[in-house]
């Protein structure tokens, strides 16, 4: 019987591209038709067939509190009955504004969008305008958005600028982003030395989730910070996923390292578009109506949208809530170490904060290029069999993945089960 999904994804494709409107959906990377969702309540998401599923990838990182809380959704109804938008200033975004200082100290003002990638746009624009300079620094394997300047790979050789990542970007616009190596030190100490009066600005994940789950060495970090304030770059902390995903105060409060800006998504708008850049005053100053740099949004600061992130962020706040984000997510990458272990599997998985990794390689990847040597056949075996068991997780080796305040010691168990049956599959 041909299930609702394979209808769904059949018509879909005639009139979305894909059939899907963000291209990870699909499931090209592990095969097979992706799964239309109608409803999503806690931990839990249901298809339209009707099956139940623990979802793991909670909106790709926003549903932090799990899907439908009752709280954010009151809030919603709520603003909704006071117009859906006004495009002009309302105080709730003043009060989102005030939270993010409060929460995010280093974003002395802050500036609301309706997404990551607008975020960090914006961040890079407003850095090339503070500083004058055309240069952009990034690393292989992190993304931030489909801006064309961040759509750029490595150059042919290590130091020379980027060429496009993707069709559409036209190389006068690549050449000036240049891509590094993340994790690589001496590296990035190289770059400066060479180019560091050209550089603008850099842009990191400070823990990466978009090349799977990379943690960053601490000296990494730290001389990234050196060499920023040294040669007069701003430093760019893309905390889109990493911001109250990782920690209260993101990545920045748990490794202790203050950028120049931020950009934050996901969380802050509690699964509604919302995103957010900001950092030091001075540089936030370049902005229009106050400076020459131009940017502006028909939707940013949404009251409905704005109300969505609040309610997210106060729930956040309650006592030990990361404690227990971070514990029930250890327990999950801990059962699924156990799991590959008992069937002979290579396999390792790490977290930080709520966000975790899956990695068919015998030690955590820390690098692009050890993420590349994963085993991502075993990946895609893996994934489909836990699927098929109602465990959903990222279609993707190079995804994080999430877990909500609303993922049960039940569902931990449930999901280590259906590990126990894929790992076991795998080692036959
Ligand atoms: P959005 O434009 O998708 O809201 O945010 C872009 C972005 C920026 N920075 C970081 C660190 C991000 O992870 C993202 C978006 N993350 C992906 C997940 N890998 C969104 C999922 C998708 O593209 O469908």
């Amino acid at each position: 019987m041909t299930s609702h999904n394979q209808e769904l994804f059949e018509k879909s494709q005639q009139l979305i591209p894909g059939g899907v409107n963000s291209p990870v959906r699909a499931f090209r990377s592990v095969g097979g038709t992706p799964v239309f969702f109608k409803k999503g309540l806690g931990s839990k998401l249901w298809d339209v067939d009707g099956k139940q599923y623990i979802d793991y990838i909670n909106s790709w990182g926003p549903m932090i509190l799990g899907h439908a809380h009752p709280e954010v959704v009151a809030a919603v109804q709520q603003a909704a009955t006071n117009s859906l938008s006004f495009g002009a200033p309302t105080g709730l975004e003043l009060e989102m504004a005030e939270l993010i200082n409060r929460l995010v100290p280093s974003m002395e003002q802050v500036r609301l969008n309706s997404s990551g990638t607008e975020a960090t746009m914006s961040a890079i624009r407003t850095a090339r305008g503070f500083t004058g300079r055309d240069k952009i620094i990034k690393f292989e394997g992190c993304y931030h958005g489909h801006s064309d300047g961040l759509l750029v790979k490595a150059g042919s050789g290590l130091l020379t600028f980027g060429e496009p990542d993707s069709g559409g970007v036209p190389a006068s616009v690549a050449q000036h982003t240049l891509t590094l190596e993340y994790n690589n030190t001496q590296q990035l100490e190289d770059t400066f030395k060479r180019l560091g009066d050209e550089v603008a600005c850099v842009i990191i994940e400070p823990v990466v989730g978009n090349m799977n789950l990379i943690v960053p060495h601490m000296a990494f970090l730290q001389t990234l910070r050196a060499l920023c304030t040294q040669y007069g770059s701003v430093l760019i902390f893309d905390e889109v996923m990493t911001g109250f995903r990782v920690a209260l105060g993101g990545a920045q409060a748990l490794y202790g390292i203050t950028p120049d800006m931020t950009t934050l998504g996901k969380v802050i708008g509690g699964g509604l578009p919302v995103g957010a850049f900001g950092g030091r005053k001075d540089i936030m100053q370049v902005l229009a109506p106050m400076g020459p740099v131009y940017q502006a949004g028909t939707l940013s600061g949404n009251p409905v949208a704005v109300s969505a992130g609040l309610t997210t962020l106060k729930l956040v706040q309650a006592p030990q809530f990361y404690e227990k984000l971070t514990a029930q997510t250890t327990k999950l990458t801990t059962g699924l170490n156990a799991s590959a272990a008992k069937a002979g599997v290579t396999f390792s998985a790490q977290n930080v904060g709520g966000m975790f990794g899956l990695y068919f390689s015998a030690n955590c990847p820390s690098s692009f290029s050890d993420m590349m040597a994963s085993n991502r056949v075993a990946f895609n075996q893996f994934f489909h069999s836990m699927l098929d068991s109602g465990i959903y997780l990222g279609p993707s080796a190079f995804e994080a993945g999430f877990v909500s305040a609303a993922h049960s010691d039940a569902d931990i168990a449930t999901t280590i089960a259906a590990a126990d049956r894929a790992f076991a599959s795998l080692s036959m």
